[in-house]
């Protein structure tokens, strides 16, 4: 048996997770869990870096001594370090306002068809490429994405993961290296960025600080995992050998789509707003993000944190396709207002309103499923690839309700777990350094043989689903 902590930094939470596992076992536990809370200053909206990289070390600490450290966090947000290797000022969150209307600026200089074609990266506004032509970065010396910068304090060894390095719009994902052509006409520095790294490349050890503060005995190694949580979370679907299989990871977001081996660059993907992000082992996570559990998230801070148990209750008692939104829309990318947001949503596509807080959980868990059954259906078309099962991961898992509707309107069976799948795609390539797993496929069957799951299946015909769609295509 090996142990293996695994940080995973979310949009709303941060944990670390310690793995245990031998030959034919995998077991999760959690060590210590903290929130992320983001900070609206002046200028902007910013992280609490400081606070997460706390939060880490409390974590380690708790975790107890352990075979290797991974880290995997969100995606495409940054700190900017001087030449002394000291932090110049908190990393930008990604819903900040700095990027609105930049994209525009950079299509005039590259078009966006031309973007799509190198990089396969769908447009959202808060792609790292954006957000460094909108900062004219000057006076660093280095850029670290999220998870590299914690793996920096934690072991003074700088790189960038390759996984997470895709989510910058600065990869080709063909060459699965930087594209040149695409930094060049846009004046950014790839010299910015430390060497990329691959998942399961060693990130050296943990400092004689960190040793301290943690009481942990050296050495400590720390390894490159998926460090883009999505790509940890997609390593973890417990897809049985030879399945044809969809996944939806949930949780702040849904990001619904397929694996494959290669990128789709087509013009018609590029409409479709299809993302190719790089996945484990060469693989291609072909997906859209949809807002996902966000919008709820947002309502019930709005309305004061009433009980989520309740909330769901009363959604699964209120009537189903009222009304209905578009979850994909970036509308509804910014904090705040959320359910003054959905109700104009509604009011402006001609759907009644939803009145009470039960009424508009359920406008919004109808409308992610009904997303989530238009990036499948999509994805299987663009990429020619159908599947007969839709794993879903990710905290979403613990809504019965979504799972279910995400069923009904996909039609096809859902498979609901693990929850914790970024944490176990993190432990999976740190075991599969110490040779306990072999490749992706050999964890997943440890993982259908070892996490708890449950199966979905779908109820009644999908009409209601596709008269729902079509209310909004024409709304
Ligand atoms: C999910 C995620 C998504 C990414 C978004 C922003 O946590 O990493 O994959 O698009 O956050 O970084």
């Amino acid at each position: 048996m090996k142990s293996y902590s695994a940080v995973d930094l979310g949009a709303s939470s941060g944990r670390v997770m310690v793995g245990r596992v031998g030959p034919d076992s995998l077991e999760l536990a959690e060590a210590h869990r903290f929130v992320n809370r983001p900070v609206r200053v002046p200028e902007g909206l910013r992280w609490d870096v400081l606070a997460l990289y706390a939060g880490v070390l409390d974590g380690l600490k708790a975790a107890g001594q352990v075979d290797s450290v991974g880290i995997d966090s969100w995606a495409v947000d940054y700190g900017l370090l001087d030449a002394d290797g000291a932090l110049l000022g908190n990393p930008v969150h990604y819903r900040d306002s700095r990027t609105e209307g930049v994209a525009e600026k950079v299509w005039a200089t590259v078009p966006a068809a031309d973007l799509y074609a190198a990089t396969g990266l769908q447009y959202a506004p808060f792609n790292t490429l954006y957000q460094l032509v909108a900062e004219h970065v000057t006076g660093a010396e280095r850029l670290l994405l999220i998870p590299d910068l914690l793996t920096y304090w934690l072991t003074g060894e700088q790189g960038t993961e390759l996984t997470n390095a895709s989510t910058t719009q600065l990869i080709d994902p063909r060459t699965r290296d930087w594209s040149y052509d695409i930094a060049s006409r846009l004046g950014i520095d790839l010299g910015l960025f430390a060497p990329l790294r691959q998942p399961g490349d060693p990130a050296g050890v943990l400092r004689p600080e960190v040793l301290e503060g943690t009481g942990l005995s050296g050495p400590v190694p720390v390894t490159t995992v998926g460090s883009h949580d999505t790509a940890s979370a997609v390593a973890a679907v417990p897809a049985a050998a030879g399945e044809r299989f969809a996944y939806i990871c949930t949780g702040t977001w849904s990001l619904a789509g397929l694996e494959l081996d290669a990128p789709v660059l087509t013009e018609k993907s590029r409409a479709a707003n299809f993302t190719n992000e790089l996945g484990l082992d060469g693989t291609v996570r072909y997906l859209r993000n949809i807002m996902g559990l966000w919008l709820l998230q947002e309502c019930v801070r709005a309305w004061g944190e009433p009980e989520l148990g309740a909330l769901l209750l009363d959604a699964a008692k209120a009537p189903a396709l009222r009304s209905v939104v578009d979850a994909s829309d970036p509308v509804f990318l910014a904090p705040g207002r959320m359910p003054e947001r959905i109700a104009e949503a509604c009011r402006a596509s001609g759907q009644p309103v939803p009145r009470t807080p039960g009424e508009t959980t359920r406008c919004i868990l109808d409308s992610l499923a009904l997303a989530h059954r238009r990036a499948i259906e999509e994805a299987q078309r663009l990429a020619d690839r159908p599947v007969d099962v839709v794993h879903v991961v990710g905290g979403g898992t613990r809504n019965a309700l979504l799972c279910q509707l995400t069923a009904d309107a996909c039609g096809l069976p859902v498979v609901a777990g693990p929850t914790e799948a970024a944490a176990l795609g993190n432990v999976l390539v740190q075991a599969r350094t110490h040779g306990l797993v072999g490749d992706l496929a050999d964890g997943r069957t440890l993982l259908t043989r070892t996490q708890p799951l449950t199966r979905y299946e779908p109820q009644g015909d999908t009409a209601p689903w596709r008269a729902a769609e079509a209310r909004l295509a024409t709304g």
